[in-house]
């Protein structure tokens, strides 16, 4: 799959690159800032839902270093379950974004992104 563990690193650091950009434009819709398009919201958070199962095979063993604390592999069970709270927050974001309610939106985001923080604060160099 990967030629070498920096082949990985990259790979899983790409995905996160990408994760964050369609996160993050959805920022000024939950701030109310632009306006709520529901159709575009659920076909942006179809590709969150695709990229958010990207990152996982290449944190596996023998691809220790990047950004991430040698505790993903030490605490690989700690690491597992900051991984399935965040694919249970996708998916409560797809739910949401599939039920064009802007309130369950901004519910969901917030959590999904309070998912995403909770695993960096423990398991991502500063
Ligand atoms: C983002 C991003 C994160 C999360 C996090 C949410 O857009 O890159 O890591 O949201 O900041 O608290």
């Amino acid at each position: 799959q990967f030629a070498k563990p920096e082949d990985g690193i990259e790979y899983r650091q790409a995905a996160k690159v990408l994760l964050a950009s369609h996160f993050g434009r959805m920022v000024p819709v939950i701030k109310g800032e632009a306006p709520y398009d529901a159709e575009a919201i659920k076909e942006n958070v179809a590709i969150l839902n695709t990229l958010a199962g990207l990152p996982w095979v290449a944190f596996g063993p023998g691809f220790e270093g990047g950004d991430a604390k040698p505790e993903v592999w030490s605490d690989a069970k700690g690491f597992e379950e900051k991984r399935e709270n965040f694919k249970v927050a996708i998916q409560n974001l797809s739910a949401a974004a599939n039920s064009s309610d802007l309130n369950k939106l901004k519910a969901a985001f917030g959590k999904a992104g309070q998912s995403c923080k909770s695993c960096h604060d423990s398991y991502r160099k500063d």
